[in-house]
């Protein structure tokens, strides 16, 4: 076959410091749209010569269509072999492993998470380096510079392979093997947990109910869970990747995963309750009418680590991003180890993972992982926690009441303003950053302000600085709230308010988090006057 070079218009809407490009899929079936991207990654990247690339996704719309662009433009690129998931389908942790696993150079994950799919949906690219995590930004950067040179595409004119059959094909010389997207990973859940423990919980007749939300975890969740671990067919519910997702926006959280806390409130609810998102990279964990939130589930996991094999050594350190809840950072200072307070964003955990300096990681945004790959893991946090309570014979409340019970409770919550037109989320985030330094002293809505900055990063291991990664505003008592603007969304901004307060009082542990924050939103408010600059009495979600 030949290989052709085709004519393209440099473009450069895609954000620099973001990990790939996450657009609307209208956005996308623009001419030569995936295309450039691909060009200006593959620009950048060192020759392809016998190397090899990992390439698959989630599933949704558009998913099948770019695999098959991707593969041509890797064949003209010179990769000497891909590695793609049958069906195009890989979650993100899975390619992760695929790569750490066959020492590939890189992977592309081709995936817009938890945001909503299908031909009204999001769809998104984005790569992977040779450590298995997200690109960095002087990578991500270089892409975007590229992205608004680039002046042609080169790509061989093979037609499609075939996805659905496992085996080996070539194209103009480049070897494609369709691989099963859950063999690798499931090789490494099993090097990692009690599987035998695990089988016993279920055979004993514990009951789990995985809401897989049509997306790309369903294969994993089902081939492990239901296949190994002998846990009952249809524990593991909407469990076929759907290219709408059928509908449901494939974000774990109380309010997407409304029919899953709907089942784990009722009377006859099971033990435990998961979900994963769109890739498969974020995790819930739902007790019997008790939602576990991600902040405490990490410091859970952090506590109880060495019950679990692949941990029994002990933590070298744990890390959390800035918005997370400091539950984490109370339960490392009990252990001994080092925590880390990291911007959000996955790839700020690679240097921390690869220089061993932390094993365990988490954010508050329902994502949880550690040293096994260079992502967040949804499954791979349930069958931790399976694990643990396979072990401890205690419920999934019981182990967080216990960490409340010695850590005093985190009360935390989210709050999410959607769809703010770009320009006034700037002025607010200007204004309020202009206020920052008139803060520190003052007692503003009945709360007294001990400390205000705007986050800064110096990476431990490389140095690098990271700064404007959020505001953060500290109460003499150690509560907090932090703004930020989301980085993930794709109309108009997103705000996010993060609340947190931390409650020693055993008594006062059935508080509901709303109640206890009310005058933390207050000052979130007065400080940051959202109400007025967005016109939005309440926000759109709370988590
Ligand atoms: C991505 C990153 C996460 C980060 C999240 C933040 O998640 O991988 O590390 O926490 O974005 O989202 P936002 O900027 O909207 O708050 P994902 O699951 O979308 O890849």
């Amino acid at each position: 076959m030949a290989l052709l070079t085709l004519p393209t218009t440099p473009f450069s809407d895609q954000k620099p410091g973001t990990s790939g490009l996450r657009k609307k899929v209208s956005v996308f079936l623009q001419k030569n749209y995936l295309e450039n991207f691909v060009q200006s990654l593959f620009d950048v990247l060192p020759e392809a010569k016998g190397q090899t690339l990992v390439l698959g996704g989630d599933g949704r719309f558009h998913n099948r269509v770019a695999v098959q662009t991707i593969l041509r433009m890797a064949a003209a690129k010179g990769y000497a072999r891909v590695l793609v998931g049958q069906g195009g389908i890989l979650s993100t942790p899975a390619v992760s492993a695929v790569i750490r696993a066959t020492g590939a150079s890189g992977g592309i994950v081709l995936s817009a998470s938890h945001n909503p799919g299908g031909p009204d949906g999001d769809f998104g690219i984005k790569y992977n380096i040779g450590n298995g995590g997200p690109a960095p930004e002087k990578v991500t950067d270089a892409v975007f510079a590229r992205s608004r040179e680039v002046q042609s595409i080169h790509i061989s004119d093979s037609p499609d392979i075939a996805l659905d059959a496992l085996g080996t094909v070539f194209m103009d010389g480049m070897e494609i093997t369709v691989i099963d997207p859950v063999a690798q990973y499931a090789e490494l859940m099993r090097s990692l947990f009690d599987f035998d423990a695990i089988r016993k919980l279920f055979a004993g007749g514990f009951r789990l109910r995985y809401d897989a939300m049509n997306a790309v975890g369903g294969p994993y969740a089902r081939a492990i869970l239901e296949g190994e671990l002998g846990a009952p067919a249809g524990t593991v519910v909407n469990g076929v990747p759907l290219e709408d997702f059928g509908g449901l926006h494939p974000d774990p959280n109380p309010v997407n995963a409304e029919d899953l806390i709907a089942h784990m409130s009722a009377e006859d609810a099971p033990d435990m309750g998961a979900a994963s998102d769109g890739d498969a990279d974020r995790n819930m964990v739902v007790g019997r009418r008790f939602v576990v939130s991600p902040s405490d589930s990490l410091a859970v996991l952090a506590a109880h680590a060495t019950l679990v094999p692949g941990y029994r050594s002990g933590l070298a350190g744990v890390a959390r991003s800035m918005p997370t809840s400091t539950a984490v950072d109370r339960v490392a200072k009990a252990l001994g180890i080092a925590s880390y307070e990291t911007p959000t964003g996955w790839k700020f955990f690679g240097n921390l993972l690869d220089a061993g300096k932390a094993t365990l990681c988490g954010e508050e945004s329902y994502g949880t992982g550690s040293s096994h790959v260079r992502e967040k893991d949804g499954l791979w946090a349930v069958l931790f926690w399976l694990n643990l309570v396979a072990v401890t014979g205690k419920s999934v409340e019981a182990l967080v009441r216990e960490l409340w019970t010695q850590y005093g409770r985190c009360v935390y919550s989210r709050h999410d303003y959607e769809a703010i037109p770009t320009a006034q989320a700037d002025t607010l985030m200007r204004g309020l950053r202009d206020a920052l330094p008139g803060l520190p002293g003052t007692t503003v809505a009945g709360c007294d302000i001990a400390f205000a900055d705007d986050f800064s990063y110096t990476d431990p291991v490389d140095g690098s600085v990271s700064s404007k990664q959020g505001v953060r505003v500290v109460l003499k008592d150690g509560s907090r709230v932090v703004f930020r603007l989301s980085g993930t969304g794709t109309e108009g901004a997103t705000l996010r308010v993060y609340l947190e307060r931390h409650e020693p009082d055993a008594s006062r542990h059935d508080i509901e988090a709303q109640t206890a924050l009310r005058p933390l939103v207050e000052l979130a408010d007065a400080v940051a006057h959202i109400r007025s600059l967005t016109g939005m009495g309440r926000p759109s979600v709370m988590t």
